[in-house]
């Protein structure tokens, strides 16, 4: 499949130091980046091509979304052929084969008995939609005091209000004081004392479960709509579920009738070696959300799939009006269903969710050969994601893992830091000698760090 050379990304553009002002980039340091900017300009397999010629290794996926590899063939002809044959398909009381095909692919794919797909354009907007159905079956069902949201510290479910509201990362919540009411949290199940360097899900943690227990006690489950959690956190640094806890989680909705999401924007598609986490993990949530890995990340795309008894409580009432009163122009857009169909098709040929297992514990061994360089305060893997804990420099906190992400920059691995926690998760098409590659220079850089 990938045994064929890498090509070579092709030359870049110039651009000017003055052409960089007016974006306002996203999640980024704009002044530090402009002072010394880093740009990208094309891609291939497991390869960027940066502006000055050099050449990449992703270790990151883009951003957790290119599961496949760089510009697949099959998904830019799958767009290309779509743009031409029809770019637009209008949203609401019209439909086109694409969006009706890829819902039932996705509703095979899914585990359990979840087999409806609502379409999104990003992973916010499949949370705060999950988060809408949520409340809203319980309205129609006659229980409209189920509003109350429960998230968990260092969660993270976009950038939208609902997703901010639920989520736990404090930065991301402190400057923007209207979130929403009736949330609550869960506490983070990360801790250092007690599974710091587990292989795979630690065996500490399945008791911080019970937490939900103490927030019905203090609510009452009749008022408690959802729980959203990721299965494994990736944003915050990579938090591997404790053994049991998800399980645990399950349970208690199970028997409070408040409905499970599990996030599964990071984790769907093949990250940790299964179609879902909840597939990965055997436990199958009320709601899922995807987006990322659905297009291979060439189209903005995200959705939400449902439970049919969800989707059902919907379909009553006059036929003649939307059953849920949500939606976006560009929900299921032609164009990303072409890519994610095509995505989908990739995936299967390629057999890479199993390729993903396959290469797992390879992967674990590697990451866990950093385990007694300086600094390193904790190495966690599940699947082919793993986070590196570094100390933090005293009274410097974050700087060196920017340090080290600049240094694998340098030596021409890309990784993705979170305060001093480094995040790798490469595309599912790595070869062994590209893990040993990526580790490599990241121990590297982790010994070179002050
Ligand atoms: N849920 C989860 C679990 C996510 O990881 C979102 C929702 C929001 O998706 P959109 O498509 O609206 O960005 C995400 C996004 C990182 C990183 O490196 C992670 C995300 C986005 C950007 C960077 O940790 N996750």
């Amino acid at each position: 499949m990938t045994d064929a050379p890498t090509a070579q990304p092709d030359a870049a553009p110039a651009l000017g130091r003055n052409d960089l002002e007016a974006y306002w980039m996203p999640f980024t340091a704009n002044r530090q980046f402009k002072a010394a900017p880093r740009l990208l300009v094309s891609a291939k397999d497991m390869h960027y091509g940066m502006a000055d010629g050099r050449r990449l290794l992703d270790g990151c996926s883009g951003l957790w979304c290119v599961n496949a590899g760089h510009c697949r063939d099959e998904i830019a002809e799958a767009i290309a052929a779509q743009a031409r044959r029809m770019d637009y398909s209008t949203a609401f009381q019209m439909g086109h084969p694409a969006a009706f095909e890829l819902a039932d692919r996705l509703a095979e794919l899914a585990p359990g008995d979840i087999d409806h797909a609502f379409f999104t354009n990003s992973g916010s907007e499949s949370v705060d939609t999950a988060l809408k159905i949520a409340i809203a079956y319980h309205h129609r069902r006659g229980q409209g005091q189920r509003q109350r949201l429960v998230g968990r510290e260092r969660g993270y479910h976009g950038a939208g209000f609902g997703g901010m509201s639920v989520g736990g990362i404090a930065n991301n919540r402190k400057h923007f004081a209207m979130s929403l009411g009736g949330i609550d949290h869960l506490p983070h199940t990360h801790s250092l004392e007690h599974a710091a360097f587990s292989r795979g899900q630690p065996r500490w943690g399945a008791h911080l479960a019970e937490a939900l227990e103490s927030i019905i006690a203090l609510h009452d489950a009749s008022t408690i709509a959802a729980v959203i959690v990721e299965p494994m956190a990736g944003s915050a640094g990579v938090l591997i579920p404790p053994v049991g806890y998800l399980e645990r989680l399950r349970e208690i909705c199970d028997r409070t009738g408040i409905l499970l999401i599990f996030d599964e924007v990071i984790t769907g598609f093949g990250r940790l070696g299964a179609s879902f986490a909840a597939e990965y993990l055997g436990i199958v949530p009320d709601i899922i959300t995807i987006a990322k890995g659905l297009t291979n990340g060439a189209v903005p795309m995200g959705a939400v799939l449902v439970r049919k008894e969800i989707h059902d409580a919907f379909m009553s009432g006059p036929e003649t009006l939307p059953e849920l009163f949500h939606g976006y122009t560009y929900s299921g857009h032609p164009l990303a269903c072409a890519a994610a169909l095509a995505t989908l098709d990739l995936y299967a040929k390629e057999d890479l969710f199993a390729r993903a297992a396959s290469l797992a514990g390879y992967f674990e061994d590697a990451v866990h050969g950093l385990k007694d360089l300086d600094h390193v305060a904790d190495i966690r893997n599940l699947g082919l994601v793993a986070g590196i804990e570094l100390e933090a420099a005293p009274g410097a906190p974050g700087a060196r893992g920017y340090d080290v992400f600049l240094r694998c920059l340098e030596k021409g691995v890309l990784v993705r830091y979170t305060g001093d926690i480094i995040a790798v998760s490469p595309p599912l098409i790595i070869e062994k000698s590209q893990i040993d590659e990526l580790f490599g220079t990241l121990g590297e850089a982790i010994e070179e760090t002050a």
